[in-house]
């Protein structure tokens, strides 16, 4: 099988700038070079890891991507761990993943220390992986071979490991650069999450497979992605829609000069895209007349990198997310898995080189995502209307998206269920101009707990975007004959009932 061209790729631009980052600039010759050298430290005398996990925590910037490389070449499976989840998620993912080793910048080490002595995992802090070294042989990679586990959540509880390989990844880079004309010469802004594909794949890969230029900011703030933008610089730009319109909202704060400023300056860019969740069309109607930018919307998800896009050159359609990208098979079923007709509802399938390996040690699973004929199975609904497809929704009510991120209502219910305080629980997504869905849990208690006891308590357990930005105490949950929560009735006493009245 054919090997991985992303790495011959940036030996044919190696004098150019790959990266801007809180530590420095840095051509592809110094990343090849540092990646080089730590994938040898990793390897300590081995012929390749063969596919071993190496969990990484750095902050965004140089040292994720050269940790990231470093584990790509020595033939190891990458596993990000996520800089905003608290020490138990992160537990959970070292469990889950058993890495042979785990990889984190000195300021983030604490949060993992626990659990990778607990588990007899060496930790390994980043000036010692990237410190200069020589390089040794470095094995021969196949497209086979897993490069990337990432973490979802499911409709099962806790998440579960989407492994990626090498082949899915060059797929997913394929398919962009060549739908949205990557180049050389692009210049991207990168603030997104860095253990999600949007961050990984759409920005980050495919910048450094076209030799362009990624800057990489450490979180996002709404005024400082304007003040970028405004230098008119960048050429593209991508992100979730509610950072959108937190960008609006950001203009609208603002005063006329600098708005003009910030405008003069984005529509100098070549291309902007929204993803991860559905595109409100009032959110692009704004956005088209504050900077001359139409988004392109596009679909995707973890298992399959990019399905779905609006065109480059052509009518982007508010409210829909196109057709199918290069090299992927898209259609929709039935619930019996037959191709619904032309025009009817039906839940997406796909299919193609893109689509991931499987769910990391869990076999049931993956074989009951796709079905015999290697269709992927999404669970998201769409129709196509006029040859373009629109997002109608998921199939499952229990599970969420939130600012850009997954959810899974029954994890989160899992955890609160535990408090001592906690009879019964139910979680929902309840529409949000400004996050897509707001999490929000119901509560039978057990006593008198307040709800910031509770929120604490998940804190301390989920990941921030997972903590229910609303709980109310109920006397009771909503079920139907067979007792199972009716959920769309919790949502509209969320909607018609506001807190202080609950
Ligand atoms: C932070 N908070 C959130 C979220 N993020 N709550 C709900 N949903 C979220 N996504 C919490 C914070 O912990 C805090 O809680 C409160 O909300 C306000 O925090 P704030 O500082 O305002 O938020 P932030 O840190 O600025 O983050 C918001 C964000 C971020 C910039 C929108 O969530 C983000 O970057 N989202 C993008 C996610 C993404 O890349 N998704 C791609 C996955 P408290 O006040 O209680 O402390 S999907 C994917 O990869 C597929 C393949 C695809 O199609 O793209
Ligand atoms: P994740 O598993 O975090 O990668 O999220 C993937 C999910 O995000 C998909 O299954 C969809 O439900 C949702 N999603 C991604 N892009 C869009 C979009 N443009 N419109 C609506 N939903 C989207």
């Amino acid at each position: 099988m054919p090997s991985p061209q992303l790495f011959d790729r940036a030996v044919a631009h190696r004098d150019r700038t790959a990266l801007i980052t809180p530590e420095g600039s840095f051509a592809f010759a110094q990343l090849l070079a540092a990646s080089a050298a730590a994938a040898t430290r990793l390897l300590a005398g081995r012929d390749g890891l063969e596919g071993e996990r190496v969990c990484f925590l750095t902050p965004p910037g140089w040292e994720y991507v050269a940790t990231q490389w470093a584990i790509w070449r020595a033939g190891g499976m990458a596993v990000p761990l996520a800089v905003s989840h608290p020490p138990a998620e992160l537990a959970y993912v070292l469990g889950d993943a058993e890495p042979e080793v785990v990889v984190a910048h000195p300021d983030l080490a604490d949060r993992v220390t626990p659990a990778a002595t607990e588990r007899r995992i060496p930790l390994l802090q980043t000036p010692a992986l990237l410190r200069d070294g020589p390089t040794g042989h470095l094995p021969e990679l196949d497209l086979g071979d897993p490069a990337l586990m990432l973490y979802t959540s499911g409709t099962t509880g806790q998440p579960k490991g989407v492994v990626i390989s090498h082949g899915n990844l060059e797929a997913q880079v394929h398919a962009l650069t060549e739908a949205w004309r990557w180049r050389a010469d692009d210049h991207i802004l990168l603030h997104l999450p860095l253990h999600h594909v949007h961050g990984i794949v759409n920005v980050l890969a495919c910048a450094l497979w076209a030799g362009a230029m990624c800057q990489v900011l450490p979180t996002f703030a709404a005024e400082e992605v304007w003040e970028r933008l405004a230098q008119g610089d960048l050429t593209l730009y991508m992100a979730v829609p509610t950072i959108y319109r937190r960008l609006i909202d950001a203009w609208d704060a603002s005063d006329p000069p600098t708005r003009e400023r910030w405008s003069r300056g984005a529509r100098a860019a070549r291309l902007m895209v929204s993803g991860s969740a559905a595109l409100p069309v009032p959110t692009l109607e704004r956005w088209e007349e504050i900077t001359g930018h139409r988004l392109l919307e596009r679909y995707g998800m973890t298992e399959i990198g990019m399905a779905l896009s609006n065109p480059l050159v052509g009518e982007r359609r508010p409210g829909h997310v196109g057709t199918p990208l290069p090299d992927v098979e898209v259609r929709l079923v039935d619930d019996a898995g037959a191709p619904v007709p032309s025009g009817s509802s039906g839940t997406i399938q796909v299919r193609g080189p893109a689509v991931f390996a499987r769910y990391w040690r869990r076999p049931d699973e993956t074989a009951d995502a796709f079905d015999a004929d290697g269709w992927f199975h999404t669970g998201d609904q769409a129709v196509v209307e006029d040859g373009a497809y629109r997002i109608l929704g998921r199939s499952s009510v229990d599970i969420l998206k939130t600012g850009g991120e997954k959810v899974s209502a029954l994890e989160i219910e899992d955890v609160l269920r535990a408090h001592p305080a906690v009879q019964d629980v139910a979680v929902v997504g309840v529409d949000d101009l400004a996050w897509g869905q707001r999490v929000c849990a119901a509560v039978v208690p057990v006593g008198d707990p307040s709800p910031d006891q509770l929120r604490t308590f998940a804190r301390e357990r989920l990941a921030p975007y997972k903590v229910p930005k609303e709980i109310r105490l109920v006397d009771r949950l909503p079920r139907n004959a067979m007792g199972k929560v009716t959920k769309p009735q919790l949502t509209a006493l969320f909607i018609s009932t506001p807190p202080e009245a609950s």
